[in-house]
């Protein structure tokens, strides 16, 4: 099936809890974002990634699932569900859900069993060991989220492997019982007509045999050397496609954790038909070492620059990338890589120049199209997301850090920061709920907010929307091939793409003053397609930016 909707079409991620709340019981829910298609569909994205709707006791908001073919109460009912794939259809868009298969939740009815006894038929589904012979954990494995990856079970008197919270229980999938549940799944939801799945921690699925311990090294590298790809998961991954996913008019978006570029073709090879295409970790991460909360690096933007370059490479004609600047997993994108402060509106609109002109598919994360920005949570209290909680604990007990400083960095990489409730308008709570929102609204949203910028033809917003419209009309931004012009430039990112006859030349300044550029392309003839400035200066070769300043240039 040729799937080219997919290349061309923006994601947009809806992270359900934070999205809308139609019932102002603080928690953001289905019949939220059913009061919300004409506004999405007025940005111009076409395919809508919702974040875990499934059944959850929520230790990390729905990245826990206790029933894969249900939704979330919270939420909604399934009849929500249906109308709301029903309407986005309607008005021409797509749906795909996010499929948490590594792990399910320690209160899905397969792990209540598989913990009555050991010979219980469910026993198989999840990876249990003895003790070592002082009584601890079978390896030295960590999970992502802190602490050791096995949780012992006084009952049986063995440990099960969690690589996230204990709450999180891997499956087994050498176990094909285990296969076929998930297999029926997602059957279950793409007979209903969703468009395909976003799926989480896809790479860990296969474990290594024997569960050696880890060397040690920084905890990026143990992921892809000991956690991900595993010996068989491209068997999984075949078979997956084979028996489910080809079948339907759907496609698979892998998060692409542990995958580097030099085995990414192993997952989106056109040919190997697994997965239809991945997002790498290389830009999100790129101001972090080896994990979160621990050391960091600064920006740099010939690294942003080589990553990308790195990247397309690997993929060039025989395979896909999606490609995000910013999840529900990470702070804020225009904290990051731009200026939240003076050239807040500047730098956002820059950031979304260049990731609109990158290869692969565009995803959005909800927010950013009004560049909303990281929160400062004053207590612990405020804080939500189990990884920076688990984070604050552990550190208490080390005290490797004074608590002000904890608090800090979670501040700074916390997963809390993406998670704000959406900012609809300046009323209570930003107009996400009358209610107590579960993690508290950003007060900037006085300020940042989707009403106001509706109605600002200058805004991040509208400027979402006319870049997305004029990369609807020009194949080029999402087909064209890539040159890069002045690659060591630390402060300016040049380049073209180039389709038969069309071209277009991007030009960034990620800096807050001003600077220039010599180019020796022929702009005389050039229109501007797109400027986050309403004026722009060439003298000679020479093109001067203000400061955050980005266009680009239909030749
Ligand atoms: O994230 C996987 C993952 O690798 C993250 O833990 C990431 O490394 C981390 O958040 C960055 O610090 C996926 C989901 O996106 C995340 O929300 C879930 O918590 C996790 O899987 C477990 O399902
Ligand atoms: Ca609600």
């Amino acid at each position: 099936m040729e799937l080219s909707w997919f290349k061309k079409g923006t994601i947009y991620q809806i992270y359900p809890r934070s999205f809308n709340d139609s019932n102002d019981d603080g928690i953001g829910d289905l019949r939220g974002i059913i009061d919300k298609l004409d506004y999405l569909q007025s940005l111009h994205v076409d395919i809508l990634w919702l974040s875990p709707i499934f059944s959850s006791p929520n230790d990390d908001n729905g990245y826990d699932i206790s029933d894969y073919c249900s939704i979330m109460p919270e939420f909604g009912s399934m009849e929500d569900f249906d109308e709301l794939l029903q309407k986005t259809h309607d008005k021409g868009m797509r749906l795909i859900l996010d499929l948490v298969a590594n792990h399910c939740s320690d209160e899905h009815n397969w792990f209540k069993e598989a913990k009555k006894s050991k010979d219980n038929p469910y026993r198989d589904y999840f990876h249990w060991k003895k003790p070592e012979d002082d009584g601890g954990p079978p390896n030295n494995w960590k999970s992502f989220f802190g602490g050791s990856a096995w949780e012992y079970d006084t009952k049986s008197e063995e440990y099960y492997l969690h690589l996230f919270t204990k709450k999180q229980p891997d499956l087994n999938w050498e176990n094909p019982k285990v296969r076929e549940e998930i297999y029926n799944a997602m059957r279950f939801w793409l007979d209903k007509g969703v468009d395909g799945f976003r799926m989480d921690v896809i790479p860990l699925i296969s474990k290594r045999e024997g569960y050696p311990d880890a060397p040690d090294v920084g905890f990026r590298k143990i992921i892809e050397d000991v956690y991900a790809n595993g010996p068989r998961l491209h068997e999984y991954l075949k078979e997956m496609n084979e028996k489910v996913v080809r079948h339907y008019d759907a496609f698979s978006l892998a998060e692409g954790v542990g995958i580097n570029h030099e085995n990414a073709g192993l997952y989106i090879d056109y040919d190997r038909r697994e997965l239809d295409m991945l997002y790498h970790f290389d830009i999100l991460e790129c101001t972090i070492v080896n994990g979160k909360f621990e050391e960091t690096s600064p920006f740099d933007l010939v690294n942003m620059k080589s990553i990308f370059k790195k990247w397309r490479d690997a993929v060039h004609e025989k395979g896909w990338l999606a490609n995000a600047m910013g999840n529900h997993d990470f702070a804020r994108m225009t904290s990051r890589f731009g200026d939240d402060k003076q050239y807040w509106a500047e730098s956002a609109k820059m950031l979304f120049i260049m990731q609109s002109t990158q290869n692969g598919t565009l995803n959005i994360y909800q927010g950013d199209e009004i560049g909303m920005t990281n929160i400062v949570l004053e207590s612990v209290d405020e804080v939500r997301d189990v990884q920076s909680l688990n984070f604050y604990n552990e550190n208490s007990k080390t005290k490797k850090l004074s608590q002000e400083s904890a608090l800090e960095m979670i501040n700074r990489e916390g997963r809390d920061n993406a998670r704000t409730p959406v900012q609809w308008n300046d009323e209570i709570n930003g107009g996400f709920s009358l209610g107590e929102p579960w993690l508290k609204t950003n007060p900037n949203y006085v300020n940042i907010n989707v009403r106001k910028q509706n109605n600002d033809p200058d805004s991040i917003l509208n400027f979402y929307r006319n870049l997305l419209q004029i990369r609807k009309e020009n194949d080029v931004f999402v087909y064209g091939d890539f040159k890069e012009l002045g690659f060591n430039n630390s402060s300016i990112y040049v380049y073209k793409k180039v389709l038969k006859k069309e071209q277009i030349i991007v030009i960034l300044n990620f800096e807050g003053t001003e600077g220039y550029f010599e180019i020796k392309e022929n702009l005389t003839e050039a229109i501007v397609l797109i400027n986050n400035y309403n004026k722009y200066k060439i003298e000679g070769d020479i093109i001067h930016l203000e400061p955050y300043q980005g266009l680009i240039f239909k030749v």
